[in-house]
């Protein structure tokens, strides 16, 4: 399999792609460290991603691929937009042009697809800011990675992107505000490590 992401970890010797399959490499070799997919969430955690797949396709990648496309360098632009194409179908230059009707109803339907996650994320009618409660996993990673690509490519400056992080009461922006934090948090532990060695 020839995707990112992808790892190899050199004390173990092991290689993996694909995004579940290292989550789960992870938590079964460092058990000692924060769960990714919490014992006995296995069955949600597949079901999740499903249902995020089917929630947010292909709408989010309408708009996702022609910017990711447009910061690729050359050499590796013919085969990203074949590629997709294959997938999607049509041009991407028509998927989602600037200005259009056609982004207007993208994003609408992105918007949407939210709504939706945050019905599940509050079925209950109490609020709940991840989808296992307080505690992030691997659910909570699938979807910031979704917004994260197109917070970078689209842009934090953009007005889209300022749409965005209004949508349901700032619940977005607040999701991907968790995952900045914790990031510094794991490359502060990775300094003081490196230091400390
Ligand atoms: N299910 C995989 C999908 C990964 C995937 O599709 N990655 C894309 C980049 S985002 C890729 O590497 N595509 C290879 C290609 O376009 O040839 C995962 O979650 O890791």
């Amino acid at each position: 399999m020839y995707t990112l992401p992808a790892i190899h970890d050199p004390s173990t010797g092991v290689s993996v792609a694909d995004s579940t399959k290292i989550a789960r490499y992870l938590d079964a070799t460092y058990p000692d460290a924060p769960r990714i997919i919490p014992e006995g969430t296995e069955a949600f955690h597949e079901a999740f991603e499903v249902a995020l797949a089917s929630t947010l396709a292909p709408h989010v990648f309408y708009l996702l691929f022609p910017a990711v496309y447009g910061r690729l360098n050359e050499a590796s632009k013919p085969h990203f937009k074949a590629a997709r194409e294959c997938v999607l179908g049509g041009k991407m230059e028509d998927w989602s042009p600037l200005g259009s009707k056609t982004r207007e109803q993208q994003w609408a339907k992105l918007e949407a697809g939210l709504g939706r996650i945050e019905r599940w994320l509050t079925a209950d009618g109490k609020e709940r800011a991840f989808s296992m409660g307080n505690k992030l996993s691997f659910a909570d990673f699938v979807l910031a990675a979704r917004l994260m690509g197109l917070e970078r490519t689209i842009g934090e400056e953009g007005e889209e992107w300022k749409r965005l992080q209004q949508w349901h009461g700032g619940r977005w922006a607040r999701l991907l505000e968790s995952m900045k934090l914790m990031q510094g948090d794991s490359e502060k532990n990775c300094t003081e490590t490196e230091g400390g060695e």
